[in-house]
């Protein structure tokens, strides 16, 4: 019926804190307009700046988006292809990886995947594809946040158990270390934190728009935060805020702490941060007193020594007893959906594998995504280079590095997206994946305890399919015929809601758009028992030690950039989501000419003017940005946004500075750690 108004509600699938509810509005059968469902808790009747342009533009543009599989015809990285047929497409991967698998092994396949999109079936159903395969995977926390997971993981035994935002109505405290909401979290910065009655303190290197906002900003040098974490408790000790009951109860090792936390005074703290004594105190006593919320962001351990950082800043809610009351609690990231269900150890995403055999292959040993530059330049370790749901050559490390490897004629490389990115012009087959809008699932978000419906509200564009119908079409084309690899949508989602804990049927979700995943907050830890060796929090940890690691914490703090060097923060930009959106027209307009904040002090050290080009390098590479003097950051660090397109910026972006350094614990990223030296261009 022409002209006719309907109204589809679906969920926001990026992977981002918020995890916004959506309005779809269709006229006359067609996508008019995406807007933010106004009767979401977070997303209240607005997307965020990013996704109301991107989810109107590029992602409802056919000249944007892949439609066809296709096969590359000219040299990698020319981009160009010819439209292959489906049938095609997939036999021609099949016969790859069955002669790859007969000459090498099946470990010499490396895929490597994301969250480019993470609703449940798109970003979990793959996986059986190359379990059953046999192939590597290139580990993928390590290229965001393995080293917090592993260092939690530690301490209080998983790290996806976090607070219920929603228990910040009884919060006097919200500590945000090491995360911006501004951007990466634009409804928890607008609407959660600003009416909260808790005072809100930030500690960050950057003065973004939540620090700016806040009751308290510790704008300390960056990788200095074990310092400050002790600092802190030193503080709190001296004034009588520690929780020594709780710690008698629930916590291992805190004795063997007291040398280093006492000698971490607020003056010995000042000089390792560059904070002010007073800053450091009063925040001690605003998070101390509590009841207070202690979230730790992704950014704070994407440093060399991130790992400890996050075992540190345990201390503070583990001394104060900041757990488990309303009001209280530490968080990094929540499995909702598994919280919710309270089954504790699969991760939400994963549909249960029923019919999986048991003789499946046994996994290769994963590689960190910090040794892929070199390993695709290895004939001998990788002779195929499957890329889904992420953007590798945008986002990975070394790209110089990363790109001399998609180059070699004999690495047969398969990119599974929604859109003709900078990797998968180095493709020899690309297959196109259907965008969110397009096919149902289920989405959560990994902060608020929101159970979201994915709704198919179009048409898969041109010949584009889900993740998941593309990897049932490749386990018919290898000749898997095992029942799990061919599970169908309908049934997988029916067994997630059964195990959800909601009490919903899919169809239900889907009606209602949204649910809660409990009517009440939840107070979580309350029951004070922690998955570790000891039930307790593990401050002092055996199994770290065991690892390689220190028992304890250790109040270092990373020593200043060598002589001329500065350190160079990438975290998340406004205008993209990850490499995402960094195609929409729109959205390249409003980010404007890549710049990079610079403070005063240090313009002058290198004679540099605002507005002036200057070039970053070192050993990984160099770039040209735009000068911004500023003193959002402080001396001797440089700040820029991670993740545009470089095929858009010259060839290159930031991640050409990027040097693989792994960080303490987890193999993962230290991309807030990479030093460069500063000229003018
Ligand atoms: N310098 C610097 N670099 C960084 C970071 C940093 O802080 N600084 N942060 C790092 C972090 S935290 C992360 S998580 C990584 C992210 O890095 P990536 O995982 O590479 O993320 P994206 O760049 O967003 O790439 C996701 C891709 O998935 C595609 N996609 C979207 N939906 C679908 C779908 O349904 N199916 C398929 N097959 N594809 C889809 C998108 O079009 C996009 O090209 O980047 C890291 N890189
Ligand atoms: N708009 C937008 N939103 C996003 C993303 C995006 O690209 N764009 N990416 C998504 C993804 S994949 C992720 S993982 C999350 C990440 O989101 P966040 O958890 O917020 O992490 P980052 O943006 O990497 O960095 C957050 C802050 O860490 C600070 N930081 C850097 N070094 C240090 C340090 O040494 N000490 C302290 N205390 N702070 C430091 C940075 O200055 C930055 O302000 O965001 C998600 N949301
Ligand atoms: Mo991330």
């Amino acid at each position: 019926m022409a002209g006719e108004r309907e109204i589809i509600k679906t969920t926001c699938p990026r992977d981002c804190y918020d995890g916004c509810g959506i309005a779809v509005v269709k006229r006359g059968g067609r996508i008019s307009k995406v807007l933010g469902d106004p009767d979401h808790p977070t997303a209240r009747g607005a997307l965020c700046g990013k996704c109301a342009v991107a989810y109107n533009g590029v992602w409802l543009d056919p000249q944007a988006r892949l439609l066809h599989p296709m096969k590359r015809t000219g040299p990698k990285g020319s981009g160009h292809f010819t439209a292959i047929s489906w049938d095609e497409a997939l036999s021609t991967i099949a016969e790859r990886f069955k002669a790859i698998g007969r000459e090498s092994g099946f470990d010499r396949i490396v895929h490597t995947h994301y969250t480019g999109t993470c609703s449940s079936l798109a970003i979990g159903f793959p996986g059986r594809f190359f379990a059953k395969l046999g192939a590597t995977e290139a580990e993928p926390d390590t290229i965001c946040n393995n080293a917090g997971h592993v260092a939690w993981g530690y301490v209080f035994g998983d790290s996806h158990i976090g607070f219920d935002p929603r228990t910040a109505r009884d919060s006097a405290c919200i500590l945000v270390w090491g995360a911006n909401p501004s951007h990466s979290a634009p409804h928890a910065h607008k609407h959660w934190l600003k009416e909260s009655p808790a005072k809100v303190i930030v500690v960050d290197p950057v003065r973004h728009e939540t620090a700016e906002a806040a009751d308290l900003h510790l704008q300390l040098r960056p990788g200095s935060d074990a310092a400050l974490a002790f600092g802190l408790v030193h503080v709190m000790k001296r004034e009588g805020l520690i929780d020594q009951a709780y710690i008698d109860a629930h916590v291992l090792g805190w004795d063997e702490l007291q040398a280093d936390i006492d000698a971490a005074t607020p003056a010995w703290t000042a000089r390792q941060t560059g904070l002010k004594e007073a800053d450091i105190e009063a925040a001690a006593r605003l998070y101390g007193a509590g009841p207070s919320l202690l979230w730790l962001g992704q950014g704070l351990q994407r440093q060399p020594s991130g790992g400890n950082i996050f075992r540190a800043c345990a201390m503070l809610p583990a001394a104060s007893g900041n757990i488990g009351k309303p009001g209280a609690g530490f968080y990094y990231l929540n499995d909702s959906m598994g919280i919710v269900a309270r089954k504790g150890a699969a991760p939400a995403w994963e549909p249960p594998a029923e019919g999986a055999p048991e003789d499946m292959p046994s996994a290769p040993p994963s590689v960190s995504q910090m040794d892929v530059p070199d390993l695709l330049n290895d004939p001998a370790r990788i002779r195929s280079y499957v890329v889904w749901n992420c953007n590798p050559l945008a986002s990975n490390p070394a790209q110089a590095k990363m790109r001399s490897g998609l180059e070699r004629e004999d690495l047969f490389t398969v990119v599974i997206d929604c859109f003709p990115t900078d990797t998968a012009a180095y493709a020899d087959i690309v297959l196109p994946a259907a965008s969110f809008l397009e096919f149902d699932d289920i989405s959560t978000s990994y902060f608020h305890f929101t159970i979201g419906a994915q709704a198919k509200a179009a048409e898969p564009m041109g010949e584009s399919l889900p993740n998941q119908e593309i990897f049932r079409r490749l386990a018919t084309a290898m000749g898997f015929e095992d029942k799990h690899l061919h599970a169908q949508d309908g049934e997988m989602l029916e067994k997630i809601m059964a195990r959800s804990g909601t009490g919903l049927s899919f169809a239900e979700l889907k009606e209602k758009g949204w649910t809660w995943g409990t009517p009440e907050p939840l107070v979580l830890w309350s029951e004070g028992s922690f998955p570790t060796p000891s039930g307790r929090i593990e401050l002092a940890s055996d199994r770290a030690a065991a690892d390689g690691h220190p028992r304890l914490p250790t109040p270092e703090a990373d020593a200043p950039p060598a002589q001329g060097r500065l350190r160079l923060l990438s975290p998340a930009g406004k205008w993209l989501m990850n490499s995402l959106y960094g195609n929409d027209p729109r959205i390249i307009e409003l980010m404007g000419e890549a710049t990079v904040a610079i403070h005063p002090d240090d313009a002058r050290r290198h004679n540099i003017t605002d507005g002036a080009d200057v070039t970053l390098s070192n050993a990984a590479g160099s770039l040209t940005l735009k000068a911004v003097v500023s003193d959002i950051i402080p001396a001797g660090a440089l700040l820029t946004d991670k993740s545009r397109w470089p095929g858009k910026e010259g060839g290159v972006n930031v991640n050409v500075l990027h040097v693989p350094q792994k960080t303490d614990m987890g193999e993962s990223t230290s991309v807030h750690g990479v030093e460069v030296t500063l000229s003018a261009a």
